[in-house]
């Protein structure tokens, strides 16, 4: 009796967890590499090497702009270390395949990247120094939002460009779906990041230094965090997004 009713409970807890979205592919030109499946990867021994970097135990959203968690997913900068990077030209586009996402978990695609050091990305967390630039967002266009475009038109893919005059190397790309339902309250939005592990090829001389850290860049006060996502469409197309305009100088 006792058992069963945390079975049930359990089950409970992964359909619901199951229906918010995760990135467990990530596509680049022709190829469909694993990112990290939330159901398995992180029950699997040893921990498989993904380019995404691994999240546990779920993947429900990051309520707090002051966690740990928000500079890359749930658990990770706990976990053991994503050892292996994707190759991608500088100017390629990497394409987040979600496995799924809620149409009316209303808000914007932010994505943003950040130069691992010499030693590489496996072992850096990217939490400190603020290493991050914004290079691509997208918000409230042709009167729907970011995200439901990307669960109504784009069968559940974001495409993200990386600059074409992007220095060559290692870097991590932070991608995030900000699901703004419940934002009308502070505290209410929710974080889905992502960070993907990049190696840059071709590209250009430009390094930018970063300007934003995770956590640190978001405020629970943001106009772009707390915000009331039903006030309308005039509304919806002022919506200025967190983490600042796209980083100058990229191309
Ligand atoms: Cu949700």
């Amino acid at each position: 009796m006792f058992k069963s009713s945390i079975a049930v409970a359990a089950l409970a807890l992964i359909s619901q967890v199951a229906a918010h979205g995760y990135v467990p592919f990530v596509k680049i030109g022709s190829q469909v590499l694993p990112g990290w499946d939330v159901n398995t990867d992180g029950y699997t021994t040893p921990q498989p090497s993904r380019i995404v970097r691994a999240t546990k135990p779920d993947s429900g959203f990051i309520a707090d702009v002051n966690s740990g968690d928000i500079t890359c997913s749930i658990g990770n900068s706990k976990l053991p270390p994503t050892e292996i990077t994707a190759t991608v030209a500088a100017g390629q586009t990497v394409t987040a395949l979600w496995n799924t996402w809620p149409v009316g978990h209303y808000g914007p695609v932010l994505n943003y990247m950040a130069r691992c050091p010499d030693s590489g990305c496996s072992k850096w967390k990217g939490d400190s120094g603020s290493p991050w630039f914004k290079i691509q967002q997208s918000v409230y266009e042709n009167g729907q939002w970011a995200s439901d475009t990307l669960a109504k038109k784009s069968d559940f893919s974001y495409a993200i460009r990386i600059p074409s005059n992007l220095k060559a190397g290692k870097y991590l790309l932070r991608h995030e779906n900000l699901a703004l339902h419940g934002a009308t309250n502070i505290g209410g939005a929710q974080f889905y990041p992502v960070c993907i592990q990049l190696n840059v090829t071709g590209g250009g001389s430009f390094q930018p230094t970063g300007n934003l850290n995770f956590p640190g860049a978001y405020k629970a006060t943001d106009p772009g965090i707390h915000f009331n996502p039903y006030q309308g469409e005039a509304a919806n197309r002022a919506y200025v997004p967190p983490g600042g305009p796209v980083y100058a100088g990229l191309q």
